[in-house]
């Protein structure tokens, strides 16, 4: 997953990449094992400890993951209109642009697969919406059928972390019953 050393300074992560690394920051971001909550620490896969990796991705903190916590996989909803909420462990929730360590913000990818390139920035159109506010929750609005939703976690430039924090991806069914069309008025 880890797609070598590659330095992604193409046209439109130019300015990710003039901002990316600031020194200080990289040292601010080495208190590995100071953390108090040590329940986490064998995960072998989550947060590399190193600081800003040579390709200018951030790290995710140890023991990061990420989940959908509404809805669950397989649910059946009964409105095309309908919240989502996400969960983020060991990790905080943080706007984008914002760059503080160990943080990250959501996308929420709609009948997507995760992007093929984890190590760039994710695409933003209507099948992967980007919470650069902060947002821990949602509402979306899907025809019915069956969909897919995941989760993707990515810095303050919108790249995935390094390891990546993605959720499992979930099938949800929205079948509205008649008397839930109602809020197409418009
Ligand atoms: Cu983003």
């Amino acid at each position: 997953m880890i797609a070598a050393q590659r330095r992604i300074c193409g046209p439109l992560l130019a300015l990710a990449c003039l901002i990316a690394v600031p020194p200080a920051l990289a040292h601010a971001q080495a208190p590995a094992g100071a953390s108090p909550g040590s329940e986490e620490h064998d995960h072998a896969s989550a947060g590399s400890g190193e600081a800003e990796s040579r390709d200018g991705r951030t790290p995710s903190p140890a023991g990061a993951y990420v989940y959908i916590g509404w809805p669950q996989d397989g649910t059946v909803i009964h409105s095309t209109r309908f919240k989502v909420w996400f969960g983020a462990r060991n990790i905080g929730v943080a706007p984008s642009g914002v760059r503080v360590p160990g943080t990250g913000h959501h996308h929420l990818l709609i009948d997507a697969p995760l992007p093929s390139d984890l190590t760039s920035a994710i695409p933003s159109d209507k099948s992967h919406l980007h919470f650069g506010l902060g947002e821990t929750e949602t509402v979306i609005e899907l025809p019915p059928g069956r969909h897919t939703l995941q989760l993707l976690m990515a810095d303050a430039d919108h790249v995935p972390h390094n390891p990546p924090l993605f959720s499992r991806r979930i099938t949800i069914y929205v079948r509205p019953s008649p008397s839930a069309r109602v809020s197409s008025a418009e």
